[in-house]
């Protein structure tokens, strides 16, 4: 080999089983050799490959970075660099193997230089404890969320951008959570352009691969939109499962749609998602979409479905979609020939609305400390003094850069705003980001040509809330302030409420 490699000037690779059969061999250039795609062995699966690698150096060098990531990404049983000596003689010899995990631990091992007459090690014994070492500590792996760990990306333009990026990341966190995934670790690049195919760049995503072994996750989660091109390309390099933040969110919202119209507009918004993505032949794609864990969409939506049926299922939504328009709109023209005011609550997601609408008018809609718990619009009435009364309706939270295809699928449910009086826009008092989420609360209800509609800010969480910032807020916004946890705090928002619906009278 050694003396092929001196000859050719360039670098020659055997893999070998333990039976010590060769069973291929690689031949690359003077720096590098192009392992083969043996198809996956997911990391979860403590295995090894049971083929080693041993291939020659032109010089006698370390592992390369290229060496070690081939390593971890095929599992290899050990990987060998043999160095060439200038007359074609074995050199100094380095080799590597993977490592069970260790809190915060190396994830493999190098040894070297040697040469070839120090090489003692009985190599079957070696792996072969090894694996038993591996099982062990996967005994002792703590239970995982139900849908795995998974690891956030987020690229920062500049020093500039970093704090705002950790908000989106923190956000992106919740959302994960909301998902069933637990974080292992957050990742922020700080690059002045994405790169075109990897987002990061090629050496950090390999990094970023060797930390989701490491960490034993099984998904990356990136805090932008991946296109199609970039997909394929990230699943060249990586075993994780890669999704976006928009289809995190599709995913959340498959979850909790619970109404049928609710169930066809998730299934419409995915597959609206899913269809520029769909048709290339790489079966990696088959990791990029769909959801996480393998969930499939709250339809019949596989994730193996072909570009055709796609478009064919596309079709039928929308046309179910319609129907169910024109009954909502009979409904709609019914309560408004009774002429009940509506005042409909809007807001970011998790701001509280639903708490809000159920101490308002005694009702039961689900709450809880997530994000998007509330997919479909309930409405409840609500008394106030004189024998007046309006309609309080409920609606899905809104979020920053809210994919395109979730507005537009879930316009029908949205369209209902505008037959509202009055719009109620509940913020998160304590929350940090308020000025971002109000504003594009407020851009989204701009796209929805809601902007004419007479609003009420409401800064609700005022028991989290700094008092003296809070009245700062509130004059600024020239809003009320309430805790929707407690009754008491109502009456100046119910008063606002009240003056301006029935003022004109
Ligand atoms: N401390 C405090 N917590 C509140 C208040 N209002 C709501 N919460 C909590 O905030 C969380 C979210 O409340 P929800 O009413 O589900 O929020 P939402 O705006 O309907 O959220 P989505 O439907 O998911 O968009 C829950 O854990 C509530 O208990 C409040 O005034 N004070
Ligand atoms: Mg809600």
């Amino acid at each position: 080999m050694c003396l092929l490699s001196r000859e050719l000037g360039r670098q020659i690779g055997l893999f070998i089983d333990r039976g010590g059969q060769v069973t291929q061999v690689a031949v690359g250039d003077a720096s590098r050799i192009e392992l083969p795609d043996f198809g996956r062995l997911r990391a979860s699966e403590r295995r090894f490959r049971a083929l080693r690698f041993v291939h020659t150096h032109l010089r006698s060098e370390p592992l390369s970075r290229d060496d070690l990531t081939d390593l971890v990404r095929l599992r290899l049983d050990m990987l060998v660099a043999v160095g060439v000596s200038p007359d074609g003689l074995p050199g100094g010899i380095f080799y590597a193997h993977l490592l069970p995990p260790s809190p915060g631990g190396e994830l493999y091992l190098q040894e070297g230089p040697f040469n070839i007459g120090m090489l003692r090690e009985d190599f079957l014994a070696l792996i072969g404890s090894l694996e038993e070492e591996f099982a062990r500590s996967d005994e002792a792996r703590p239970v995982r969320g139900k849908d795995g760990r998974a690891l956030l990306v987020h690229v920062a333009r500049s020093q500039k951008d970093v704090p705002e990026a950790e908000r989106s990341l923190a956000e992106l966190s919740e959302l994960a959570r909301t998902a069933g995934v637990e974080v292992a670790e957050k990742v922020l690049q700080v690059r002045p352009k994405k790169d075109p195919l990897y987002l990061v760049g090629k050496g950090k995503l390999e990094d970023i691969n060797v930390r989701a072994m490491q960490e034993d996750a099984q998904v990356i989660i990136f805090d932008h939109e991946i296109g199609a091109n970039q997909a394929r390309a990230i699943a060249a390099v990586t075993d994780a499962k890669v999704i976006d933040r928009t289809q995190l969110i599709l995913d959340i919202f498959a979850q909790h749609a619970h109404s049928v119209e609710g169930k066809l507009q998730v299934e419409l918004a995915q597959l609206k998602y899913l269809l520029p993505r769909l048709g290339a032949k790489d079966d990696s794609l088959s990791r990029l979409t769909g959801g996480i864990g393998g969930r499939r969409g709250p339809g019949e939506t596989k994730i193996e479905i072909g570009k055709r049926r796609a478009r064919e299922r596309i079709t039928r939504l929308e046309k179910r979609l319609e129907d169910s328009a024109r009954s909502r709109e009979q409904r709609r023209m019914k309560r408004r020939r009774a002429g009940v005011p509506i005042v409909s609550i809007v807001g970011y997601t998790n701001a509280g609305k639903s708490t809000l609408l159920n101490a308002l008018t005694d009702s039961t809609v689900q709450v809880e400390n997530k994000l998007f718990v509330t997919l479909d619009t309930a409405s409840r009435r609500l008394r106030f003094p004189r024998e007046r009364e309006i309609v309080v309706t409920d609606t899905v939270g809104f979020i920053r850069d809210l994919p395109k295809d979730l507005v537009s699928a879930f316009k029908a449910t949205l369209e209902e705003l505008a037959d509202a009086s009055l719009l109620l826009h509940i913020i998160d008092a304590g929350d940090p980001s308020r000025f971002d989420q109000i504003s594009w609360v407020e851009r989204i209800l701009a796209d929805l040509e809601l902007m004419h509609i007479p609003r009420l800010l409401v800064l609700n969480k005022a028991d989290l809330a700094e008092p003296d910032q809070l009245r700062e807020d509130c004059d600024r916004l020239s809003a009320v302030s309430v805790s929707a946890l407690s009754k008491q705090t109502f009456a100046p928002l119910l008063h606002r409420m009240e003056e301006s619906i029935w003022r004109p009278q």
